[in-house]
C-alpha cells in the first residue's frame, strides 16, 4: 500500500539533474549521429552519382546483363558546365544527367535515344540518369555543392593539381606538380591556391634510385567528384575533411576479342564494331587478313594506330593454333560498356555486353561461303 504523502525536495532535485543529465547525454549523441549520418549520406550520394554515370557493375536481370549508366548510352562521360552554361574542366555540373536541355533554353541539346537498324543498337540520351536536383545543382548531404574536376588530382605543398595529361610517374621523370605539361594547378575564382585533401603525390625521394621503378600512373580522363565536407570548403579534418570519388576510364570501358573463320578462313573477311559516342554510332572495323593453320583468326578491339602511324607493326607467331601476335606502337582504344555489336560482311551480327574486364565473343563462325 502506498503511504508515502510526497517526495522531499531532496528526492525532487535528485530526480530532476538525472534528468537534465541524461537530456543533455542523449541530445550530445542525436547531434553526433546526425552530423555521422551526413558523412555516410554523402558518401552514398557519391556513390548514387558514380552509378548514373557508369551503371552498377555486374546486374543481371532475368539472367540479362543491364546497363544503367550515362556511358552506355552516350559512350562518354558528361561534360561539366558553370552556371552560365558554359563547358568547363573542374567546377562545373553534369548536367547531362539530369538534362538533354544542357543550356536551358527550352530545347534539347542532346540527341534522342534512338534504334541504329545497320548496327542492332540502341544509342544516345536516355535520361535523365539521377533525380533533377531542384536548382540545378548536385548537394551533398550539408547541403554544399559538389565539386566536379576532370583529371586525378593528388595533393603537394599544400595545393592541389589536377591531372591534364596521362603519364607514368618514376624517380627518373618525376613530372612533378608544377610541369605544367603534366599538371594544372587549381585556383578559385580569385585566383587563389585551392588546397582540397586529395591523395597526395608521391616524393621522388621514397623511390629506389636503381630501379628507377614506376611508382604511379596518373590519369586525365578520371572523373572526380568532391565533396568540401561539413564545413563546406576546401580542406580541413574530421567531418570538414573533403570527399574525394574518382571514377577511372577503365571502369566504364573495356577491349572486345574473339575468334572469326575456320577451315583457311574462307568465309568471314571483315568484322565491325558498332559503339555509340555522342552523336553518332561509330563503327570499328579488323580485317580477316591471315589464317592459322585451318583454325582463322582472332582479332582484337582494344587498340589501334593513331593517325595511321607508319611505325605501327603486328607481328604475329602463326606457328601455333591460337598465336600471341605483338602490337608495336598501337594505342590503346577505349570501347565504352553497354550493349554492343559486331556485323560481319557476310551479313552476320552478334549483340553482346561489353564490360570494362575485356570481353572475349566466342569464335564467329558462318555457315555459308562469301
Ligand atoms: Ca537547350
Ligand atoms: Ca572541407
Amino acid at each position: 500500500m502506498w503511504t508515502k504523502k510526497g517526495f522531499s525536495l531532496v528526492e525532487v532535485l535528485v530526480v530532476l539533474s538525472l534528468m537534465a543529465l541524461l537530456v543533455l547525454f542523449l541530445g550530445s549523441k542525436i547531434r553526433n549521429v546526425d552530423t555521422e549520418d551526413k558523412f555516410y549520406k554523402t558518401c552514398h550520394i557519391m556513390e548514387e552519382i558514380k552509378e548514373a554515370i557508369i551503371g552498377k557493375p555486374g546486374l543481371y536481370c532475368n539472367g540479362i546483363r543491364q546497363f544503367t549508366g550515362y556511358v552506355s548510352d552516350m559512350g562518354v562521360l558528361p561534360d561539366l558546365f558553370d552556371e552560365n552554361g558554359k563547358k568547363v574542366e573542374y567546377n562545373g555540373q553534369p548536367r547531362a544527367l539530369w538534362t538533354s536541355d544542357i543550356d536551358g533554353d527550352g530545347n534539347d541539346d542532346l540527341p534522342e535515344w534512338k534504334y541504329y537498324g545497320e548496327a542492332k543498337i540502341w544509342a544516345r540520351w536516355k535520361g535523365p540518369y539521377i533525380d533533377p536536383p531542384p536548382d540545378g545543382i548536385l548537394r551533398d548531404a550539408w547541403g554544399n555543392p559538389f565539386v566536379f574536376i576532370i583529371g586525378e588530382l593528388v595533393t603537394y605543398n599544400e595545393k592541389t593539381f589536377r591531372c591534364i595529361k596521362t603519364h607514368d610517374c618514376t624517380a627518373h621523370e618525376p613530372h612533378e606538380p608544377g610541369d605544367s605539361n603534366y599538371w594544372e594547378e587549381l585556383k578559385d575564382s580569385n585566383g587563389n591556391p585551392i588546397h582540397i585533401s586529395a591523395k597526395p603525390w608521391f616524393d621522388p625521394n621514397e623511390v629506389d634510385p636503381k630501379t628507377k621503378k614506376v611508382i604511379d600512373r596518373f590519369y586525365a580522363d578520371a572523373l572526380e567528384i568532391v565533396s568540401y565536407g561539413k564545413n563546406g570548403k576546401p580542406g580541413g579534418k574530421g567531418l570538414d575533411k573533403d570527399l574525394v570519388l574518382t571514377i577511372y576510364k577503365q571502369e566504364w570501358t573495356g577491349e572486345v576479342a574473339g575468334h572469326a573463320g575456320y577451315k583457311g578462313n574462307p568465309y568471314v573477311g571483315r568484322v565491325t564494331l558498332h559503339y555509340p559516342e555522342k552523336e553518332e554510332v561509330k563503327t570499328a572495323s579488323i580485317e580477316i587478313v591471315d589464317n592459322d593453320h585451318g583454325y582463322g583468326i582472332n582479332f582484337r578491339f582494344g587498340i589501334a594506330c593513331e593517325n595511321d602511324d607508319p611505325n605501327c607493326k603486328i607481328d604475329c607467331d602463326y606457328s601455333e593454333p591460337g598465336y600471341i601476335c605483338n602490337y608495336t606502337n598501337f594505342k590503346k582504344v577505349a570501347i565504352p560498356i553497354g550493349i554492343r555489336s559486331i556485323t560481319t560482311d557476310t551479313g552476320k551480327i552478334y549483340i553482346f555486353p561489353v564490360e570494362a574486364t575485356g570481353n572475349w565473343i566466342g569464335t564467329i563462325i558462318e555457315d555459308k561461303h562469301r
